[in-house]
């Protein structure tokens, strides 16, 4: 069995190194296909890697040439440092599935971090219906200014939401975002951080569209947080100045 590669590169002061600092190899089948840089979930200052397979994500901790958490998964679409959404001071991790071909469901799983890292079991999910298509999960920061993280997770073909932290993980309380009415929009989501400075953490959703040869409008909606909520109609359109069927807009990072 042919095993795969993530490497981990260091910053400096002349820029990224070229020597890899890291090479995590793994036989777990697409290892890497989704890699994260986490912050801390152990409350140091040293930051954490996540790197998901088939089969498992894999967490290493401060740099370490291990991983010391192996989360299992099966169906894995996608993860997220899910920044603080129980806001105990350890940094959260998010990851989503979609299982089911006729009637498909989306899965968004949290995982709190502790003073040992994250737990293997999940301390809150919850579960929506799916396109058959892709399906994205992201850490939103605190969107609604609660000081709890809040979770931002789409699915191709329209829709996307903004599910809101609590001191016990992920609350059922949400806000369904809308964009474009395309069938681009909600491919992709991801933290902005605080475009506008105003104290409230900003949400990003992908819009590319393929809806036909004459009709594109490729473009990325920004949903602005709020004191209590989150705009559930884009606060801003970002649009390339050549827009036009080259799909623009489906990831950030
Ligand atoms: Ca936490
Ligand atoms: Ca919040
Ligand atoms: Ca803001």
């Amino acid at each position: 069995m042919y095993a795969s590669r993530t490497y981990v590169f260091r910053g400096s002061a002349s820029g990224i190194t070229t020597t890899p600092y890291r090479t995590y190899s793994s036989t777990q089948t697409n290892f890497g296909r989704r890699v994260r840089g986490l912050g801390t979930s152990n409350n140091n200052d040293l930051g954490n890697v996540a790197v998901g397979s088939d089969n498992a994500i894999s967490v290493y901790y401060d740099g370490a040439a291990a991983a010391a958490t192996s989360i299992p998964v099966t169906s894995f679409t996608d993860l997220d440092a899910a920044w603080d959404v129980n806001n105990d001071g350890y940094a959260d991790l998010v990851h989503a599935n979609r299982v089911g071909v006729s009637a498909p469901m989306l899965n968004i799983y949290l995982h709190h971090g502790g003073p040992s890292g994250y737990f293997a079991n999940p301390s809150t999910s919850f579960s929506t219906t799916a396109s058959a298509y892709g399906v994205w999960v992201a850490g939103a920061g605190d969107v609604d200014g609660d000081g709890y993280g809040d979770l931002l997770y789409s699915y191709q073909g329209g829709a996307a939401a903004v599910r809101f932290g609590s001191s016990a993980g992920v609350s059922a309380r949400l806000v369904a975002l809308t964009g474009s009415g395309t069938t681009g929009y909600g491919r992709g989501v991801a933290r902005l951080g605080d475009l506008n400075r105003d104290g409230y953490a900003d949400a990003w959703v992908g819009d590319p569209d393929w809806s036909g040869e004459f009709l594109c409008s490729d473009d990325q909606r920004i949903h602005r947080g709020a004191a209590g909520t989150v705009a559930g109609r884009p606060s801003q359109i970002v649009t390339p100045a050549d827009n036009g069927c080259r799909s623009y807009g489906p990831s950030l990072y």
